[in-house]
């Protein structure tokens, strides 16, 4: 996403309070000076204008796509907003904007399964919060193939940049890179770990967490 786009989505995270600066242990155990916690978009407002960013990154990226798809929970909300934003965009407002999630449990009455949503087909754009070691991506990538559809794209909120991996065996690319190289299929983000720090050396007010995050980025990081 151009520059000033993602600054300005960096600086909404911030003042929702998902965007957060201390000492946080994440899914893989490793403990990052950051946390970037979707999950805190929780009015209709703030969650709106998230699908907007989404809507915003995709159209940019110029990819074509058939659906969406939000992996259970958290992706649930994310593919909704996202759909909805996208059917008021230009770039989109001409076709439907189907999507689709998963349940964690098969549900055996009903209409049953783990699918829900639009029927899973085409070429597919998994849509997620952010990606730090890829292990959401994996599952998500599976189900779709299962169902005889084509992921086509990863959409993200965050990309923070950082090899995945144990301290002494880190992978040689980032996470994301790695799941483009993976599934060879483009990941897309709202914004990355450089957008925060370019937030960082602009701030003032944030400025004490600078050092934290430039040695945590030299450590796990890459360009
Ligand atoms: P991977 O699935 O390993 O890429 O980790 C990404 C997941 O970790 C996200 O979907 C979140 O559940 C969680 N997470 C965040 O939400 N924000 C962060 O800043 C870092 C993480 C994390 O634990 O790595």
């Amino acid at each position: 996403m151009p520059g000033s786009r993602a600054q300005a989505f960096v600086r909404f995270a911030l003042e929702q309070g998902v965007l957060n600066f201390g000492d946080f242990t994440m899914k893989s155990g490793r403990r990052s000076p950051y946390f970037f916690n979707a999950g805190l978009f929780n009015d209709g407002a703030s969650v709106g204008r998230l699908g907007q960013f989404y809507a915003q990154a995709l159209a940019d990226s110029g990819l074509d796509f058939d659906m969406l798809f939000g992996p259970a929970y958290k992706g649930i909300p994310l593919a909704t907003t996202a759909a909805i934003a996208l059917s008021n965009h230009p770039a989109r407002a001409d076709r439907p904007v189907p999507f689709a999630f998963n349940r964690k449990e098969a549900k055996d009455h009903g209409e049953g399964g783990t699918l829900v949503g639009a029927p899973l087909q085409g070429r597919v754009v998994i849509i997620d919060d952010v990606i730090t070691a890829g292990t959401s991506v994996r599952e998500s990538v599976a189900l779709i193939r299962a169902a005889g559809a084509r992921p086509a794209a990863v959409l993200i909120a965050l990309d923070r940049m950082e090899r995945a991996g144990a301290d002494d065996a880190l992978s040689e690319g980032s996470a994301v890179q790695e799941v483009e190289r993976a599934y060879g299929i483009p990941v897309v983000s709202i914004a990355s770990l450089a957008d925060i720090m370019a937030l960082l050396e602009d701030d003032a007010t944030l400025a004490r967490h600078r050092d934290a995050v430039s040695a945590y980025r030299a450590r796990y990081g890459v360009q």
